[in-house]
């Protein structure tokens, strides 16, 4: 379909973009990495989301090509970023691949990025499917010296089960739970027991979707070390992490 040859052209050409969110200390809020999130401006159409056409990637057989460009995009950009970790998506579809592992270390020698300074968000979709699988796929990234994050954590069907036998780095909890933690107790209490969760496993928290500063105090507070969402900074061009960088050096 249409959708579909547009986005192969885009991928081909380089017509995808990436913005990059900041990440930052939850203790003194200042940025110590960001979040590469790829956007796509459709000719003739305008902005389609990365939930629209990833999808469409994943069942076209363009994933690959896709997430090789967002990952050696992300990896180049961040070189001139020292100071800042790089966390880049990854689709159930690339994560499923045999050849995943190699074409990180692939992008990883290419572009001569520290590969600690690299983590890679993994959604909780296919692992419940393929435990063991997801294990070893897991276990080979991180022998490359790369991290290796789930993200959207608590907007699913998670299992307190795997977080433990899967060895992340780190759970991203959801923005989903974070939204109404200052108005809602129940929310509240619910968003403090996960914390509790991968902190009792020694698993570092981020949480997502930070809109206030009330949210913001308190995710400190529940024990969360690294925060993100608007109230710090929105998706971004590389120019502006530049600039925050500048104002600060
Ligand atoms: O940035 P935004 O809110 O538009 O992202 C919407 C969704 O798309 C989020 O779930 C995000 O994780 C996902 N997403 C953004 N960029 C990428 C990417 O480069 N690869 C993959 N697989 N998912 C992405
Ligand atoms: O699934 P993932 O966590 O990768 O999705 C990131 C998406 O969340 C991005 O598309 C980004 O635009 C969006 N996002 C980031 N911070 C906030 C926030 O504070 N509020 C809302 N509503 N969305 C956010
Ligand atoms: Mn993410
Ligand atoms: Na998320």
């Amino acid at each position: 379909n249409a959708l579909e040859l547009d986005l192969r052209m885009a991928i081909e050409s380089g017509d995808l973009t990436l913005a990059y969110q900041p990440l930052v200390d939850a203790a003194t809020h200042e940025m110590n990495g960001v979040e590469a999130l790829v956007r796509w401006n459709r000719p003739g159409h305008g902005p389609v989301s990365p939930e629209v056409f990833i999808p469409i990637a994943e069942t076209s057989g363009l994933i690959e090509s896709l997430g090789l460009f967002v990952l050696r995009k992300a990896c180049e950009t961040a070189k001139q970023w020292p100071e800042l970790k790089i966390s880049v998506n990854v689709s159930p579809g690339q994560f499923r691949n045999p050849a995943f592992t190699d074409y990180v270390r692939y992008v990883l020698k290419q572009t001569e990025i520290e590969a600690s300074r690299v983590t890679l968000e993994i959604t909780e979709g296919y692992m419940i499917q393929n435990p063991q699988r997801t294990r070893q796929s897991i276990e080979r990234l991180k022998s490359l010296g790369v991290k290796v994050a789930l993200d959207d954590f608590g907007s699913g069907f998670s299992s307190i089960g795997y977080l433990r036998q899967f060895g992340f780095d780190r759970i991203k909890i959801d923005r989903s739970l974070v939204t109404d933690i200052t108005t809602d107790s129940r929310q509240r209490e619910m968003l403090q027991a996960t914390v509790a969760l991968a902190r009792a496993l020694d698993i570092p928290v981020t949480a997502e979707g930070i809109e206030t500063e009330e949210q913001a105090i308190a995710l400190r507070l529940f024990g969360c070390d690294c925060l993100q969402g608007y109230f710090f900074g929105k998706p971004m061009v590389a120019d502006q992490i530049n600039d925050l960088l500048q104002e600060r050096r």
